[in-house]
């Protein structure tokens, strides 16, 4: 398999969390690579020109973390991250959907404000931070996130790459001290060998 991908990228990350937790690292070639230059070998890829994106051994494209990690999930040995069957698939699916769209907040205030020119008010990014500090405490009162760094699903996995790539880009939220819980569960998740090894420089 074949992946297009970029160091900072949560959503690539994510993807290679996943890689990781299913034993599939050896099989992936990274394609690194600069989406933002829309290079001819992305776009014949995606035609979105994002990364990540995935070609399977017998050459079929797939876009979109959330559909890469589903075939990962699938086509990986070891432990299902995201179970199929209710009653397991619910609080995956719960947290899958709150550590997502926190990826897509904290991503939306970097990049409107990598890309807003000098005068623009960067009012979706206001709306957007808000947005990131009501998940923070959404989280923080999760009790089911407290063991969950010991066998984690999908849905987590999701929310500690979204915990860390706030914690990157958004230096000035420090959600540590308003929500010591998240912060000491994010530690133990950092520690998984899934996490260290896709964690950007
Ligand atoms: N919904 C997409 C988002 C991917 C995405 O936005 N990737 C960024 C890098 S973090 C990108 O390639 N942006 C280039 C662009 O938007 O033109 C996914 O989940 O894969």
């Amino acid at each position: 398999m074949k992946l297009y991908l970029n160091k900072t990228s949560p959503y690539a990350r994510l993807v290679m969390v996943v890689a990781h937790e299913k034993a599939l690292t050896e099989t992936i070639e990274c394609v690194w690579t600069d989406p933002w230059a829309s290079p001819a070998e992305l776009l014949a890829v995606n035609p979105y020109a994002k990364v990540p994106a995935l070609v399977t051994d017998d050459g079929q494209p797939i876009v979109e973390s959330a559909c890469i990690c589903d075939y990962l999930d699938e086509t990986g040995s070891g432990r299902r991250l995201f179970p199929r069957e209710l009653p397991q698939r619910l609080p995956a699916l719960r947290k899958y959907g709150l550590g997502r769209a926190l990826i897509d907040v904290a991503f939306g205030v970097t990049i409107e404000r990598r890309f807003a020119a000098p005068d623009h008010k960067p009012a979706l990014a206001e709306r957007w931070l808000a947005a990131v500090n009501r998940a923070l405490d959404v989280l923080e009162h999760d009790g089911t996130l407290s063991r969950s760094h010991e066998a984690p699903d999908l849905g987590d996995l999701a929310i500690a790459v979204g915990l860390s790539y706030a914690e990157f880009r958004l230096p000035e939220v420090r959600w540590r001290a308003s929500a010591p819980r998240l912060a000491q569960w994010l530690d133990r998740m950092a520690l998984r060998p899934s996490m260290r090894l896709s964690a950007p420089e």
